[in-house]
């Protein structure tokens, strides 16, 4: 088939989503895929840059980026989103932009002690010290999903391993 999907993955920051992401790309252009990349590098930086981190300016983010990762997906390629995306309402409403089985809802599953252990910008630092208002985790909320159809635990699993995890459920 031709048809294009969408991975989107959701976790803390530092939770691995790039890293994830990245990899994924990379196995499955190796695999003969087309492959387009959504993250904040890309989408903040352009389409988004009038946005803050408010929740109503994430919820934004998210609309928008569900919006441009469906057209892709309409023309058959497989997306791949990186956005904390802390919302559940708001990743329900990117899901309802595409089909039932298009859509593959990753949940990187990395404690929140372990991101802030990491902590490789400084961010979670500079949230406790109060430099940053609304840093999810810290003083803005993440939702876990309830029905991800993947759910990566990036501290029992090596990058690989993940990435053939979710091999399994995009490729046909
Ligand atoms: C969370 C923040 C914040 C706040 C800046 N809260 O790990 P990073 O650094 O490179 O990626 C994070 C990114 C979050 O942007 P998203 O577009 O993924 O967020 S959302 O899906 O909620 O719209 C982090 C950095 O920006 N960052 N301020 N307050 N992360």
């Amino acid at each position: 088939g031709h048809k294009g999907k969408c991975v989107w993955f959701t976790g803390y920051s530092g939770s691995g989503k790039s890293t994830l992401a990245n990899a994924l790309e990379v196995e499955l252009n190796r695999r003969g895929y087309h492959t387009m990349l959504l993250d904040g590098d890309n989408i903040r930086h352009g389409l988004c840059k009038d946005l803050g981190m408010s929740e109503v300016d994430r919820a934004e983010n998210i609309r928008r980026v569900g919006e441009v990762a469906s057209l892709f997906a309409e023309a058959g390629v497989i997306v791949i989103t990186a956005f904390i995306s802390p919302f559940r309402s708001d990743r329900d409403t990117a899901r309802k932009l595409f089909s039932a089985d298009a859509f593959i809802e990753a949940y990187v599953d990395t404690p929140l002690d372990v991101c802030e252990q990491r902590d490789p910008k400084g961010l979670y630092q500079q949230a406790r010290e109060g430099k940053i208002k609304d840093f999810t985790g810290i003083n803005s909320p993440y939702e876990v999903p309830r029905e991800a159809e993947l759910t990566l635990k990036t501290t029992e699993y090596g990058l690989h391993e993940l990435v053939s995890q979710i091999i399994k459920k995009v490729t046909w």
